[in-house]
Order: C-alpha cells, then structure tokens, then sequence
C-alpha cells in the first residue's frame, strides 16, 4: 500500500527570520534543519524594478507567442519563455509559465542575485565559494486559473554529484492562498531522491503519496524570500485572483559541482540516468563566481578558454 505523508509537523513561523535582525548562523541553522527557510523583506529593494521587468518580458512573451517553437514542455517564445495549455475559457489556448528574463536581460535581476546579505547566508551554507547556477528564473502565474506547479524536488530536474543548487525564491507581490504562494515540506531534503511522475506541470510527485496536506504554506509580502534545498519538497497552487502573480529565483552552488542528471519528462529522465556516471565539471558552463574564489583544477578544463 503507498504511504502518504499528512502533515508538514510544523509552522511556518519556525522557519522564518526578518532581514531587519538577522543572525546569518540562525539562518542557515534552520536552512540545515529543514531544507528550507524564509527571509523576510530580503528582496525589497529589488522588488519594484524586477515587476517591472518581469511584466514587460511577459507582454513581449505574449507579443511573440505566434511564433512560439513546440517543445515537449510546451511552447517556447523567441525570447525564452515558456507557454502551456490554459485552462478552459481562458481568452488564449496558452498560458505562461517560466518567464524568458535572465541576468543577461536585466540588470535588477542581476543586482538581486549579488545582495549582500543573501549571499552572506549562502556563505554560512555552501561555504566561502559559490557560483551562480543558470542565469536566473522567473514563474508567473497568470490571473483567473494560472497553472499550479505540483509537489516536486527540483533534483528530479537537475540532480547534482554533490550538495546541489540552493534556490530563493521571492515574490514580487503579496502572496497568499488565493494567488499561489509556495508550500514547503519541511526536512524532505534528508529523504534522498524520489520517484516523480509526469504530470501537466512536468515532473511531479505522486498526488497520492504527496496530496498537498503534506506540505507548509509560505505566506509572505512582496520581497520575501524562500531558501530552498535542491531535494526539498515544493510546489504551488492556481492563481485565483484578477491579478498575475511573478516570483522569480536565484540557484547558487559550490563551484565545483555540477549536474549529472537533466529532465523534464520521466522518459528524458530515464535516458539521461543512465549517463550519470558518466557526466563531468567539464560538461557544463561554469557559473560567476559571486563569492570567493574558483580553485583552478587541471581535470575541468579551466585553463582552456586562455588559450586562444
Ligand atoms: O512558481 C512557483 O511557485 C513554483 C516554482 C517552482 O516550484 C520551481 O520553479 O521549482
């Protein structure tokens, strides 16, 4: 008989600390403890100009769906966002889902991903080197219906050799039951990785093993933020409001580590399971480098860009 879990076993005020009165080593204590944490207001200065920019990608995304490419997670825009189907009587037969904005299209994107204080908690997590994972991600969930992401680990998309990616993820408007706001299942980083199924939003976990009682409810302002392991358990309801609601996330890593396994269908996943041991440093682009220093290693390739 499958096992479900019922109950996240504790309050989201457990996990929360303000950034107003931060102690950095309390931070990654709980980050430690229960594979995710929340900061709030962490992301405030940067809140106005991301919603600016999100919104403005997102018109463009729309602007361009016509000439959106059929992949098997959808359609993709020219300007990298990614669309799925919408749900009945909406005025389009697609929705978006990932935003195409990056670090290499906005500049407050950037500026989020090198704050300070995010980066000082990252130190006291992933120790004093750390590199930027991919080039920054943003989810919006459109008014009236917008997708919900089921209960997954973001390790059944990118499982990593070592520590893996930690995420923040932050709102840029107040998010609460009504319009999406992320559920966390607290300690499901010690559980190793599990078995996912494919569903309307990708990978995902059994409904059955997961239902969504088993998960803790982040509730927050505009500019919270949540830190999450790569094998915590997370995802979101619709949207129900009138109005969109974009979160965008920032994946930090040690510099040394890397992906070995990259999917997003449970029959993609069963092929690249298979190169696992085979996957190397060497095979991904390095990261910026937003603390510390990358140790030059003769096995990574890394003396070969100088050569030209
Ligand atoms: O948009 C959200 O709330 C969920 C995002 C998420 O779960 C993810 O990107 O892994």
């Amino acid at each position: 008989m499958k096992q479900s879990v019922m109950d996240p076993g504790i309050e989201a005020g457990l996990i929360s600390l303000s950034v107003e009165d931060l102690d950095v080593a309390e931070a990654a204590a709980i980050y430690r403890q229960y594979g995710c944490l929340v900061v709030r207001g962490l992301m405030r200065p940067y809140v106005e100009d991301m919603a600016a920019d999100i919104a403005a990608t997102v018109e463009q995304s729309i602007a361009l769906l016509d000439q959106a490419e059929k992949r098997p997670e959808g359609w993709v825009s020219p300007n990298g966002s990614l669309f799925i189907p919408a749900p009945e009587g909406y005025s389009r037969d697609k929705q978006i889902m990932t935003v195409g904005i990056s670090y290499l299209t906005s500049a407050a994107f950037l500026r989020s991903a090198l704050d300070p204080t995010a980066l000082d908690i990252l130190e006291a997590i992933l120790g004093p080197n750390i590199e930027l994972f991919g080039q920054g991600q943003s989810l919006v969930k459109e008014p009236v219906g917008g997708h919900p992401k089921h209960l997954h680990q973001d390790s059944a998309y990118f499982e990593h050799r070592f520590e893996g990616p930690v995420a923040i993820l932050s709102y840029v408007v107040d998010t609460d039951l009504s319009n999406g706001a992320l559920h966390v299942v607290p300690g499901t980083h010690k559980k190793g990785q599990l078995r996912h199924v494919d569903t309307f939003s990708h990978l995902g976990l059994d409904e059955d093993e997961w239902p969504w009682e088993a998960s803790l409810p982040v509730t927050g302002q505009a500019g919270d933020s949540i830190f999450f392991h790569v094998r915590t358990v997370h995802g979101s309801k619709q949207n129900h409001v009138d109005s969109p609601r974009p979160v965008f996330i920032n994946r930090y890593r040690r510099p040394d580590d890397y992906a070995i396994i990259r999917a997003t269908t449970t029959a993609n996943r069963a092929e690249a399971e298979k190169r696992a041991m085979r996957a190397r440093r060497d095979d991904e682009p390095k990261g910026l480098m937003v603390r510390g220093f990358r140790p030059f290693s003769m096995s990574d390739g890394a003396g070969a860009d100088g050569a030209a």
